[in-house]
């Protein structure tokens, strides 16, 4: 299908400059099976007017959580192109077109791919997350839209990982963060649309669905593990 591709002037005059330039980054394009098909820009894959013709690509969700069991949340920067200044769990992007990204066998290219974007949000260097500490417990087919023009449709490998880490946010990408726990969270989102805080779709959704069950199972996380299974939710 002929992409929309406008030029770079029209859609994202306006936009942060350093977002921008992300949305040169090459996603792999991916069918319902989670097969790759190709590649796309960053930019392609999340504009609606693609994703309304089935454009479909690769992503991950960390959920990261301390000692204590808390989870580590983060708020969305406003210069963030899609969903700017919501709040969601501690970590999304996507696996690149790179041969170490679209290593298939245990998930490594996703897991590369997360501990890139770990240290590039939140300042969590490469060694407090070693790779096998990742727990890829499932994966989520979902499609939500940002506005008019901007949107999401993944497939999104789900990362647990428990581990003390240090912090130091990336002001381009995360305007807050904080640690909470299952009870806070439940009040928190309960609280959430009448005190203003927006909440992104997927973690909204992946909360609904899974999150609390899995929760109670975070020193048994292995008994969590669906690979085969692709949610389509
Ligand atoms: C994309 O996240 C991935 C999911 C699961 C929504 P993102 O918009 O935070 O990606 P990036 O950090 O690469 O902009
Ligand atoms: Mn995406």
């Amino acid at each position: 299908p002929a992409l929309l591709s406008a030029m770079a002037d029209d859609i994202t005059s306006g936009l942060d400059a350093t977002q921008v330039k992300l949305l040169g980054e090459q996603c792999i394009l991916i069918d319902e099976n989670d097969k790759v098909t190709g590649f796309e820009t960053k930019k392609n894959c999340h504009l609606n007017e693609n994703i309304k013709k089935g454009l479909l690509h690769r992503a991950f969700s960390v959920f990261l959580f301390n000692n204590q069991g808390e989870l580590l949340l983060q708020q969305r920067s406003d210069e963030k192109i899609t969903f700017p200044g919501y709040f969601t769990n501690t970590c999304c992007s996507h696996p690149l077109n790179l041969p170490e990204e679209l290593e298939e066998a245990k998930a490594m290219g996703v897991l590369r791919a997360a501990q890139r974007k770990l240290d590039h949000e939140l300042g969590i260097s490469a060694d407090q997350v070693p790779l096998e500490d990742f727990h890829f417990l499932t994966r989520i087919h979902y499609r939500a839209e940002s506005d008019g023009l901007w949107g999401e449709h993944e497939i999104d490998y789900i990362l647990f990982i428990q581990k003390e880490v240090d912090v130091k946010p990336n002001p381009n990408e995360v305007k807050s963060h904080q640690y909470i726990n299952k009870e806070q969270l439940q009040h928190f989102l309960q609280t959430a649309k009448e005190d203003g805080r927006p909440i992104t779709p997927w973690f909204q959704l992946i909360v609904d669905r899974f999150l609390y069950s899995w929760w109670d199972k975070l020193n048994d996380v292995d008994s969590l593990k669906d690979q085969g299974t692709i949610h389509r939710i």
